[in-house]
């Protein structure tokens, strides 16, 4: 068994969690925070067999665009200015950020 930790974005976190409810997957939606942006996003906990990885993971692909975002700059306050870039940067961010792990153990009680 394995567990799918994928990171998106929350613009697609309601299409993405109906289609793998749809496909019978089991999954759980939870509220986080990316560390770079400070700004929400949405980590799927999808716990599965080793054979429906690659199916979720199409999944997961399917539903996810990456997007165009704009940084605002943060001022070096008493820093070093030297690397201070004074406009908004653009980044590309997602579509997903997946990580697969193994299950030592998987209980339902
Ligand atoms: P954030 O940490 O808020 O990062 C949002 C986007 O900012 C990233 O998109 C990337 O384009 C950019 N970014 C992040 N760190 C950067 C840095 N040190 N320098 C320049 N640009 C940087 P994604 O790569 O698509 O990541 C989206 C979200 O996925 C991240 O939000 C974070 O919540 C999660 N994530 C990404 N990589 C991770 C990792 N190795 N471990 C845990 N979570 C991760």
């Amino acid at each position: 068994m394995k567990l799918i930790l994928a990171v998106v974005q929350d613009q697609d976190s309601n299409r993405l969690l109906n289609a793998l409810v749809e496909n019978n997957f089991r999954a759980t939606k939870l509220a986080s925070t990316g560390g770079f942006l400070k700004s929400g996003n949405t980590t799927f906990l999808i716990g599965t067999e080793d054979i429906r990885v690659q199916k979720a993971l199409d999944i997961i692909k399917e539903n996810c665009r990456s997007r165009e975002q704009l940084v605002a700059p943060v001022s070096p306050m008493g820093g070093n200015a030297d690397s201070y870039v004074p406009y908004p940067v653009e980044i590309e961010v997602g579509g997903a950020t997946v990580f697969v792990l193994p299950v030592d153990q998987f209980m339902h009680f």
